[in-house]
């Protein structure tokens, strides 16, 4: 499966979508990140988060810098966030989640909360700590923006992580 994940995610999302400037990036090899992955819809976020990790690797994370953990719903990813940024060797914290709006204002709820939440944990640890929140009305519309032709959300966090980590 991870292997099909894999192809999926070299196949589709690094092609011509989530196009970004790579030439002033700051050295990152001695950089550690934390990933947080919500559970929910993770077929999707499994892809994002594949391509967060590529992006992270591609410009010279080393993969024991990478602190991968998985969290039951987006809304934990709040928690997630703070539980690794509050360590002084994480510079810098990705959430990756799929919210898919429903009969109910779930969706609202959700997205308000992780937004304001993991907005707090950034600025309460003085870390980037990055919105990777794929929030839309159909699982049609999440898997464009996870490898499909809006791109891959997660490359795109992964990109900001770096972008902010050079401010
Ligand atoms: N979590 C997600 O990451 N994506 C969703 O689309 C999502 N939909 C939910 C819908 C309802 C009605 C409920 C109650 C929860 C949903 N969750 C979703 C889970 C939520 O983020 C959290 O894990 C749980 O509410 C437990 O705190």
């Amino acid at each position: 499966q991870r292997n099909q994940l894999n192809l999926r995610f070299m196949a589709t999302s690094l092609q011509n979508l989530s196009d970004y400037d790579s030439s002033n990036f700051i050295d990152i090899s001695d950089k550690r990140f934390g990933l947080v992955v919500a559970e929910w819809n993770r077929e999707i976020t499994d892809v994002l988060s594949a391509g967060a990790y590529e992006t992270l690797l591609k410009h010279g994370a080393l993969d024991k810098n990478i602190y991968r953990n998985t969290v039951p719903g987006s809304f934990e990813l709040t928690l997630g966030a703070q539980l690794l940024a509050q360590h002084e060797e994480i510079d810098a914290v990705i959430c990756l989640g799929v919210v898919i709006q429903g009969e109910t204002k779930h969706d609202d709820y959700i997205n308000h909360a992780v937004a304001q939440g993991i907005t707090h944990v950034g600025l309460k640890y003085n870390k980037p700590v990055i919105f990777g929140l794929v929030t839309t009305n159909t699982l049609e519309q999440a898997w464009d923006r996870a490898g499909g032709k809006h791109g891959n959300k997660g490359v795109e966090a992964a990109v900001a992580a770096i972008q902010m980590l050079g401010f």
